[in-house]
């Protein structure tokens, strides 16, 4: 995981701006990344499920979405304001077929019906089963403090990478 390069604002307007220059800003929104489970084995055990396009600027019926349970809490992303799509060339994600294996990304949410909640994530896709896929997410507070971080291979569950973001 440390070949992700964590993009700054700056790069990923920049690679926007290059990819909206060549015509392929719609075919992001043909590129999904799904799943659901149990992330690591840290106890309290902490599940996820989410449904993330590769166009962080998806609206309507069609909204970005994630969700997090540990024990009592619950975050639930309300805004997806930064994402990347990203093809990592030691992990294969199996089928469907897709072009990418890996979602870095940006929000904000509530905690247990709070706004004021961000939240950072990175999920892969190594194919199946889902043993083999992998999570991080960090929820912190207006202050930045930590409220949640999570990381390890999937107990339960799967991550499905589909289509093709460029
Ligand atoms: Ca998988």
């Amino acid at each position: 995981m440390k070949k992700i390069k964590i993009l700054g604002i700056v790069s990923i307007l920049l690679l926007s701006g290059i990819l909206m220059g060549a015509g392929n800003a719609v075919a992001s929104k043909n590129a999904w990344f799904l799943g659901s489970g149990r992330i690591g084995t840290s106890t309290p055990k902490v599940f996820h499920s989410f449904k993330i396009n590769c166009n962080a600027n998806q609206s309507g019926f069609t909204k970005n979405s994630l969700k997090v349970h540990e024990r009592g809490n619950h975050f639930s992303m309300t805004m997806l304001t930064n994402m990347e799509c990203v093809d990592d060339p030691s992990i294969d994600p199996g089928r469907p077929h897709a072009t990418f294996d890996t979602i870095h990304g940006i929000g904000e949410g509530k905690l247990n019906g709070m706004s004021g909640y961000y939240v950072e994530f990175i999920f892969t896709d190594a194919g199946e089963p889902g043993n083999v896929d992998w999570g991080w997410i960090k929820v912190t507070d207006s202050n930045g403090s930590t409220i949640l971080e999570v990381s390890g291979f999937l107990k339960h569950g799967n991550h499905q990478a589909i289509g093709n973001p460029w």
